[in-house]
């Protein structure tokens, strides 16, 4: 059995044509069901629901034995025991550093003044700050950053974007891109080994529909 972990969400959605490339059909639909394990139309291989955050958790562990994980995720939770075969080109975004509009971030980090960023990215961040020889006190937040500026929890937040409505909405502006990102396959090491061929067949069926050799 191949046991593939997979959010709900839009990594399920944008992962559904690569299946697809692979011969793979899940045949349920997660917003719909309530099961966690997903049965697909190859009986040797099955999907697992889990948190976006858990992905690389469950791979590295051999709850799964593939997972599909934004580069986020992957950073903050680090890489130890996973294989990273392709970088799958979904569910772009950013990491940006934002603040509330009327806020002077230039400033902020000209004079040295000591910032509050909240995040739920505290590995991106905390690297970005020093190597920018910015002090930071951070603060851990599991959702919904875009609070923190507009109620003096933090003077800024590093959070993800994609279309930037979100910060829009609630009147905060990018002030800067720390790095770009996008989901990645990752494999648990002993399952390559020991299940060489059928996990081959996937990442290889993923990597031509990605067109890369
Ligand atoms: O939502 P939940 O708490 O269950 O889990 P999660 O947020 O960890 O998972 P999910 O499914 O929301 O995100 C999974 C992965 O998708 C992330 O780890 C990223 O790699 C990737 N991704 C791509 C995004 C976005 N785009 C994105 N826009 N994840 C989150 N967002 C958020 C963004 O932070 C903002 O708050 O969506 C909101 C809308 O963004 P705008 O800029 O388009 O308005
Ligand atoms: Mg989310």
């Amino acid at each position: 059995m191949i046991t593939l972990a997979l959010s709900k969400g839009r990594i399920f959605d944008e992962t559904l044509p690569l299946l697809k490339a692979a011969g793979i059909e899940v045949l349920d639909d997660p917003e719909k069901t309530r099961k966690l394990i997903l049965a697909t139309n190859q009986p040797e291989v099955r999907v697992v629901l889990v948190r976006a955050t858990d992905v690389p958790t469950y791979v590295q562990y051999g709850g799964a034995d593939l997972g599909i994980t934004g580069l986020d995720t992957l950073i903050e939770h680090g890489s130890d025991g996973l294989y990273q075969p392709l970088d799958l080109q979904i569910a772009k975004c950013r990491v940006s550093v934002a603040v509330r509009e009327g806020y002077d971030y230039a400033a902020a980090v000209r004079q040295g003044a000591r910032l509050r960023v909240a995040t739920k990215y505290v590995a991106i961040a905390r690297e970005f700050f020093a190597a920018k020889g910015v002090h930071v006190d951070l603060i851990k937040l599991y959702g919904s950053m875009e609070l923190a500026p507009l109620t003096g929890l933090a003077d800024a937040i590093v959070d993800l974007v994609s279309t930037g409505n979100t910060l829009k909405a609630n009147h905060l502006v990018e002030v800067e891109r720390i790095m770009d990102i996008s989901s990645r396959l990752v494999v648990n090491q002993a399952a390559l080994k020991l299940k060489r061929e059928p996990i081959r067949r996937i990442i290889d069926a993923f990597g031509q529909a990605l067109g890369q050799p």
